[in-house]
C-alpha cells in the first residue's frame, strides 16, 4: 500500500455554485474529475493534512463509489482521522452536527440535493469547514482556483475498498477511519433541543395523526430512528423512508409541485393533522397542515415568534436572519422581540458569520430551509421536530397556529414562481434588460402600486467585511410589497429564473386570501416590467410555491 502521484489536466468548469459543485453523473464519472475537485479541496485547505475529515451523502447513484475514491485520497493526503457514515450515508444537517460535536477540520458532502439522482441524473460535492457550515464563498473560490492549475491528484495504490455497511474501524496507510452510525449523534442534538416526551404523548394520542415523507432520500433512516423508535409514532406515520439511489425516480424537492404523493394524502379526505417532507440531502422542510400549506417564509417567522415554548431557545433569542428573497414576516417578529433581524443573500453560507458570532439564533430562507445556531447548516428535521414541539404544547392545528400568527403580525402574502430549464441566453438577456432598466423605475405607478426603490441586490458581510453583488433585482413598492428576480445557482441544465413576489396586509386587512389570487396584480406588473413571456417562451412558470 502505498502514495501514487497521478498526472492530471485541470476542467475549466469547477466553480461551485450556491451550493457546491453540482453537475450530470456522468461528468463526475470521467476520468479525473471528481479527483480534480477533491485534490483541489486538499491543496487548498492545508488543515486537513494531519487533520481530520467526516464525509458521507445523500444516497444517490454514485455515492459509494465516490466515496471509495474520497476515502484513499484523503490518505494520500495526510489525513489524520476520517468518519464516514454507514452504507455511506450522512445528511447535510448531521454532517455540520459531527464536524461541531467531535472538533473535525471539515466535512465533504456528496449530494446534488434536491436534484434528481440516478445514472442520467446528477451529483454534486459540497465541501464544509470546521465551523460545520458550508464553505464561505472566499474557500470556494480558492478550490476553484486551485482546481484550475491543477497537474496531479494523490491517491492509495492498492486498497482493499471499506466495507461502508457494517460499524467499525482501521488504517490506511496513516490514516485511521471509522465507519459511524449516522444517525445516533443527530439524535442526541435534538433531543437537548426538544420536548420529546412531550411531543411522543401527542405522537401516540389518538387525537393526533402525522405523515413525514422522506421522499426515498437520506431523511430515511433518520425520521426511523427518530419517529419510529425513538417517539414511538403508529406505522403509517412514515413514507418513502428507504433512501434509493435514484430517490424512485422522484425529484426530492419538498413543494406542492414534486411532493405529490404528500401533498395528495394532506389535501385529501380525512387528511392527517399534521404532515411534512424533507429534500435530497436533509436540509429543507415542507410543512403542511391538513387541507393547508405553510408557507416557509412564515414557517420560519412562527418558530421565531414560539421558540419560547421550546426547551432550547427558552433563554431567548440572539436575533434572526433571512435570505433576501424570503419575505419580511420574520421581520415583524424581530421588530416585537426587540431584536436585529439580518438580511443576507441567497445560500446558507451566508449566515456562518452571523451564527459563529452569536448575533442570530434562528434563520431561514424561502427556499424550505430553516435551522438555528444548533448547527451550521439548514436543517430539515430541526423544522418538523420544532413544529411538532409547538403543536404538542399549544395543542391548536397547524392552520390555527398560522392564522393566529398572521391576527398578530398582519400577513405577508408570498409566492415564488420558477421558470426552469429555459434557454440560458435568454435568463441573462432578461436580467441584463432588468439591470439596465431598474434605476428608472422608483416613482413610477402600476396600477396600485408605486415604486419606492430598485436596485442589484449587494451584501455587506459585516464581520469579514467582503462584498457580494449582483445578487438579485429587487423592486420595492410603497408599503413593503416586492418583486424580486434572481437566476437559480443550483441547476445543471440550461436556466431557472425564479421570481418572488410578496405583497403585506397588516392584521386589520384581508388575511385570509388565496395567495395566488392576493397577488396577482403583482404577478403581472412583473410580467410587465420583465417581459418574462417574451422573452422566455414560456406562458407559466413550471413551478409554483
Ligand atoms: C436554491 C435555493 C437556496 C438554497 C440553495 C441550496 O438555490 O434558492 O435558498 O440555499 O438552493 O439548497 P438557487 O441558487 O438554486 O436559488 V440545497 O437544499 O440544494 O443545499
Ligand atoms: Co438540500
Amino acid at each position: 500500500m502505498e502514495v501514487i502521484t497521478v498526472p492530471t489536466a485541470p476542467f475549466h468548469d469547477q466553480r461551485p455554485g450556491t451550493s457546491g459543485l453540482r453537475k450530470k453523473v456522468q461528468q463526475f464519472q470521467q476520468p479525473n474529475y471528481l479527483e480534480n475537485f477533491i485534490q483541489s479541496i486538499f491543496d487548498s485547505q492545508r488543515e486537513l493534512q494531519d487533520g481530520s475529515l467526516v464525509v458521507g451523502g445523500d444516497g444517490r447513484f454514485y455515492n459509494r463509489q465516490a466515496l471509495q475514491i474520497i476515502i484513499r485520497m484523503a490518505a494520500a493526503n495526510g489525513v489524520k482521522k476520517l468518519l464516514v457514515g454507514q452504507s455511506g450515508i450522512l445528511s447535510t444537517p448531521a454532517v455540520s452536527c459531527i464536524i461541531r460535536k467531535y472538533r473535525l477540520n471539515g466535512g465533504i458532502i456528496l449530494s446534488a440535493s434536491h436534484n434528481p439522482g440516478g445514472p442520467e441524473g446528477d451529483f454534486g460535492v459540497k465541501f464544509n469547514a470546521g465551523n460545520g457550515g458550508p464553505a464561505p464563498a472566499q474557500v470556494t473560490e480558492a478550490i476553484y482556483q486551485e482546481s484550475l492549475n491543477i497537474s496531479r491528484y494523490r491517491i492509495m495504490d492498492a486498497v482493499d475498498d471499506i466495507d461502508l455497511d457494517r460499524l467499525g474501524n482501521g488504517t490506511m496507510g496513516n490514516m485511521q477511519w471509522e465507519v459511524i452510525d449516522p444517525v445516533s449523534d443527530y439524535l442526541e442534538l435534538m433531543e437537548r433541543l426538544f420536548d420529546f416526551d412531550r411531543i411522543a404523548s401527542q405522537l401516540q394520542s389518538s387525537r393526533f395523526r402525522m405523515i413525514y415523507d422522506a421522499m426515498n432520500a437520506v431523511t430515511g433512516p433518520y425520521a426511523v430512528a427518530i419517529f419510529n423508535r425513538r417517539l414511538r409514532a403508529p406505522t403509517g406515520s412514515l413514507q418513502d423512508c428507504t433512501p434509493l439511489e435514484d430517490f424512485g425516480g422522484l425529484h426530492p424537492d419538498p413543494n406542492l409541485e414534486y411532493a405529490q404523493k404528500l401533498v395528495n394524502i394532506m389535501f385529501g379526505d380525512r387528511s392527517p393533522d399534521f404532515g411534512a417532507a424533507s429534500d435530497g440531502d436533509g436540509d429543507r422542510n415542507m410543512i403542511l397542515g391538513r387541507r393547508f400549506f405553510v408557507t416557509p417564509s412564515d414557517s420560519v417567522a412562527i418558530l421565531a415568534a414560539n421558540a419560547h415554548l421550546i426547551p432550547g431557545y427558552r433563554q431567548g433569542l440572539a436575533g434572526l436572519a433571512r435570505s433576501m428573497p424570503t419575505s419580511a414576516a420574520l421581520d415583524r417578529v424581530a421588530d416585537k422581540l426587540g431584536i436585529s433581524c439580518y438580511e443576507t443573500p441567497t445560500g446558507w453560507k451566508f449566515f456562518g458569520d452571523l451564527l459563529d458570532a452569536g448575533k442570530v439564533s434562528i434563520c431561514g430562507e424561502e427556499s424550505f430551509g430553516t435551522s438555528s445556531s444548533h448547527i451550521r447548516e439548514k436543517d430539515g428535521l430541526w423544522a418538523v421536530l420544532f413544529w411538532l414541539n409547538i403543536l404538542a404544547v399549544t395543542g391548536k392545528s397547524v392552520q390555527e397556529t398560522v392564522e393566529s400568527h398572521w391576527k398578530e403580525f398582519g400577513r405577508n402574502y408570498y409566492t415564488r414562481h420558477d421558470y426552469e430549464g429555459i434557454d440560458p441566453d435568454a435568463a441573462h438577456g432578461l436580467m441584463e434588460y432588468l439591470r439596465s432598466t431598474f434605476p428608472s423605475l422608483p416613482g413610477n405607478r402600476y396600477g396600485s402600486y408605486a415604486v419606492e426603490q430598485a436596485d442589484d441586490f449587494s451584501y455587506l458581510d459585516p464581520f469579514d467585511g467582503s462584498v457580494t453583488e449582483h445578487q438579485g433585482i429587487r423592486i420595492i413598492f410603497a408599503g413593503g410589497s416586492r418583486i424580486v428576480f434572481r437566476l437559480s445557482g443550483t441547476g445543471t441544465q440550461g436556466a431557472t429564473l425564479r421570481v418572488y413576489i410578496e405583497k403585506y396586509e397588516d392584521k386589520t386587512g384581508s388575511l385570509f386570501e388565496e395567495a395566488q389570487q392576493a397577488l396577482a396584480e403583482l404577478i403581472a406588473i412583473a410580467d410587465r416590467l420583465a417581459g418574462i413571456r417574451g422573452k422566455t417562451g414560456r406562458d407559466r412558470p413550471s413551478v409554483i410555491t
